[in-house]
């Protein structure tokens, strides 16, 4: 039966037409709906919020993965994902071979069994045996984990819920601590239409921790106001700069990042880059 489902934050909404729900749970985190849809395959919401569609997951699962990787001054052999419990970003890490082991700690469990269940395309990164899952508080692993990584994706919810501890000031100085020297972050930063508050805290506690940071912008259509940030940030280089670029081979593999696209999703308007200047 055709439904339309609706994403309703900070004022406004994203209405998607359904035509099925694949998933109704409800963990001790969260609410868990799939659906399938009219036009964009399957759709994911976490307590209504919409996380990811088939149509445009790619564009932001490629991101937070490659922002940080080539950002790495180094050659980043081992990645942590906090949160993620979908799979994607260990779908994009895992096309790197030089990653030895890609950890994830993700807090409900139920979110990676509803994923592999009815998002194969995205949750087959669980499929690669250099991922390791922890299905905990990822706040605390970071902080059991110190010295630990060269890349730490935080692909989090937004800031309610079992999120709302990846979006404090310890936290990002946990993140910091949990990282070998010159290692890179890469956190989910908002939209700087949709909560620009949000996005500018995210930032100015990238900014208080680490010497290099920035807020990359990445075009998501399913998500309400169409852009998202990845906060990327680290003490070696210039988090803009890529450091390496993707050979022939890795190129063909992504359909969103490429060199250029990691320069200019730096390359934010101008009441943006204000923002985050204050
Ligand atoms: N406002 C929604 C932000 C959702 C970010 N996380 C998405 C998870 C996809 N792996």
């Amino acid at each position: 039966m055709e439904r339309w489902v609706s994403e309703v934050n900070a004022g406004w909404g994203l209405t998607v037409k359904t035509t099925q729900q694949l998933c109704d749970i409800q963990t001790p985190y969260q609410h868990i709906e799939i659906f399938e849809t009219v036009n964009l395959g399957h759709l994911m919401m976490l307590d209504g919020i919409v996380q990811l569609s088939s149509y445009d997951e790619f564009a932001y699962h490629e991101m937070m993965a490659n922002l940080p990787f080539y950002s790495c001054a180094h050659l980043p052999e081992k990645a942590l994902v906090i949160g993620g419990g979908d799979g994607g970003v260990l779908r994009e890490l895992g096309k790197h071979p030089e990653l030895k082991s890609i950890d994830i700690c993700e807090i409900d469990g139920e979110v990676i069994k509803a994923a592999r269940e009815f998002l194969p395309e995205t949750a087959c990164g669980y499929d690669d045996e250099r991922v390791h899952i922890h299905v905990g508080d990822g706040s605390l692993f970071v902080q059991e984990h110190p010295g630990s990584y060269d890349i730490i994706i935080v692909d989090s919810t937004d800031p309610a819920g079992p999120g709302e501890p990846l979006f404090g000031e310890a936290f990002y100085g946990n993140l910091k601590k949990a990282l070998k020297p010159g290692g890179v972050i890469g956190t989910q930063a908002e939209s700087y239409f949709l909560l620009p508050e949000i996005a500018q805290r995210v930032v100015k506690f990238a900014g208080t921790f680490f010497k290099s940071y920035g807020f990359a912008q990445i075009h998501v259509p399913t998500y309400p106001t169409g852009v998202i940030g990845c906060c990327v940030a680290s003490d070696e280089g210039d988090v803009r700069e890529p450091k390496r670029f993707p050979d022939e081979a890795m190129q063909k593999k992504l359909r969103y990042y490429t060199p250029e696209v990691h320069r200019g999703a730096f390359m934010l308007p101008g009441f943006a880059r204000e923002l985050f200047e204050k």
